[in-house]
Parts: C-alpha cells; sequence; structure tokens
C-alpha cells in the first residue's frame, strides 16, 4: 500500500457557524486551520471560501488570500472546490481556479443534495476538465454516485481526463451513494485501474469509512465539510482533531502516512 494522504476538507459550503462553531470562515481562519492540519498529519486542503457572515461565497480574491497563505506557511497540496455551493453559476464555481492551486474538484454528474440538486450536466463537466486542463490544474474527481464513475470513465476515454486520475469517493449525501462498506468496495472495484482514490463520507460514517480506507489501500478524506463531530453529541473541537485521529489509527494499524511531498508524488502531480 502507499502511504496514507489525508485530506481535510475544512469549511465546506454546507456546514453553519452555528452548527460548528469552530468552522474555519475568514482567509485566516482557513490558513491556520490548514497549518495546524499539517502539523497534524494532514498532506492535502480541499478548499471553500466563506464571506466573513459565514455564508458560501465564490469571491475569487478569498480564494488567491487563502491559496497564497497556506502555500506561504505550509507544502500542503492545495485543492479548490469547483462545486462551491448548491445555486452557483458556472462562473462562480470556477473563481477558485484564480489561485492557482494544485488541484481542483470535479463531479462528473448531477446528484439531489438534501433537498436540492448539485447540478454537473455533460457539458459543464467538460467545460469545466478543459478549463483544468489549460490552467494545468490536476481534477481530483469527485464520486456521489454511481453513475458519476461511468461518465468520468467516458470523458478518460475522450482524453479530457487523464488515466491515471484521483478520485475521492464522497458517500452518504442524502441523493448519493450510502455510506457503507459495501458501496465503497463496489465503487473501488469499478474504478479504472491506475486510479488513486480517497473515501470520504457524510456525518457520523465519517469515521468508520475513513478507517475502512486505511485498511483498504484508499486514501482519507476528512474535515468539516463532512462532518462537524469527534463523537455523538460531541462537536470536534478542530479539523486538526479529525486529522490528529485519523493520524493515530493508521498508525496503530502500520501505515504510514504520507508527506505533501511523498502525496504529490503518489498522485503524479510531480512526476513519477
Ligand atoms: N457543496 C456541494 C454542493 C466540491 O467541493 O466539489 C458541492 C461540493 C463538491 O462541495
Ligand atoms: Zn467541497
Amino acid at each position: 500500500m502507499d502511504p496514507l494522504i489525508i485530506t481535510v476538507a475544512l469549511t465546506g459550503a454546507e456546514v453553519t457557524p452555528a452548527q460548528q462553531p469552530h468552522l474555519p470562515v475568514t482567509p485566516a481562519e482557513l490558513i491556520d486551520a490548514a497549518v495546524a492540519c499539517r502539523a497534524a498529519g494532514a498532506a492535502m486542503v480541499h478548499l471553500h471560501v466563506r464571506a466573513a457572515d459565514g455564508t458560501p461565497s465564490s469571491n475569487p480574491d478569498l480564494f488567491r488570500e487563502a491559496v497564497a497563505g497556506i502555500r506561504a506557511r505550509t507544502d500542503l497540496i492545495v485543492q479548490v472546490s469547483t462545486g462551491g455551493a448548491v445555486g452557483m453559476s458556472e462562473v462562480e464555481r470556477l473563481n477558485g481556479l484564480t489561485a492557482r492551486p494544485d488541484m481542483a474538484s470535479l463531479t462528473p454528474g448531477t446528484v439531489n443534495f438534501g433537498t436540492e440538486v448539485f447540478w454537473n450536466p455533460p457539458d459543464l463537466v467538460r467545460r469545466f476538465a478543459e478549463r483544468m486542463r489549460s490552467l494545468g490544474v490536476v481534477p481530483e474527481i469527485e464520486i456521489f454516485d454511481h453513475g458519476m464513475l461511468a461518465t468520468a470513465v467516458k470523458l478518460q476515454a475522450e482524453g479530457l481526463l487523464s488515466s491515471s486520475a484521483h478520485f475521492d469517493l464522497v458517500l452518504g449525501v442524502p441523493g448519493g451513494a450510502p455510506a457503507d462498506f459495501e458501496t465503497a468496495m463496489l465503487l473501488m472495484r469499478k474504478l479504472p485501474q491506475a486510479s488513486t482514490c480517497s473515501i470520504a463520507a457524510v456525518g457520523r460514517n465519517q469515521l468508520p469509512l475513513n478507517v475502512f480506507a486505511i485498511l483498504s489501500g484508499a486514501h482519507v478524506r476528512t474535515g468539516f465539510e463532512d462532518n462537524i463531530y469527534y463523537a455523538p453529541g460531541r462537536r470536534a473541537a478542530s479539523n486538526a482533531e479529525l486529522v490528529a485521529r485519523i493520524a493515530r489509527i493508521a498508525f496503530e494499524l502500520g501505515r504510514p502516512l504520507a508527506t505533501p511531498a511523498e502525496a504529490r508524488w503518489i498522485l503524479g502531480l510531480t512526476g513519477r
């Protein structure tokens, strides 16, 4: 197995500061959180930005400030979201790319998202993939549901996505694929052979699916975007607390952590 890449999704777009008082909101808070997560064992950060009042934002200045600060204080792989928040326009969702991140998320399909719809029709996905390629930004393909995998494979066949892409299985969104071991195994088995993948899961399923990822040779995404609790009834004190727990479990299970430099090599960001 490769060393374990821990990605931390610091803030997302759905959780509110009222639900999680330690949610990083401003660029300064995102940068401090990223620094703490790097110290705890993370190799990659998945980034959304927020307005000062905590609402989701697509302001390119906020992306640039956060990315520049994370780069100045860490060697983390920086991945911006192009999912943004439900209802954002295509232009808004692409704003993070102006910060010249290493990677960006790319969701190859539309999915019900709670009571709303996360809108990713085929032409939008193609445009996003083309924009990333033209900027030299590597996609992380976010699989919320089974059918998205087939679309990703189709785009690989068309040459729009690399045949050795990195996937993130995001399980347990209401409307998407459920967060259980059987689904995770099925999706992993169906990934193209040269793929790498991490596993993220929503809410109380985050920890068991993360542990499944450690044991099965996949990588892990943790963080407040997917789950705000450390244990039932006890909110996590920070993103770093969630990262540190994954690092401890990986250590106990004999799976070394990837440094950001090792993660770059594993993901083909620096050439093998
Ligand atoms: N906030 C969700 C609607 C991504 O970052 O690419 C989409 C999302 C996925 O979070
Ligand atoms: Zn996200």
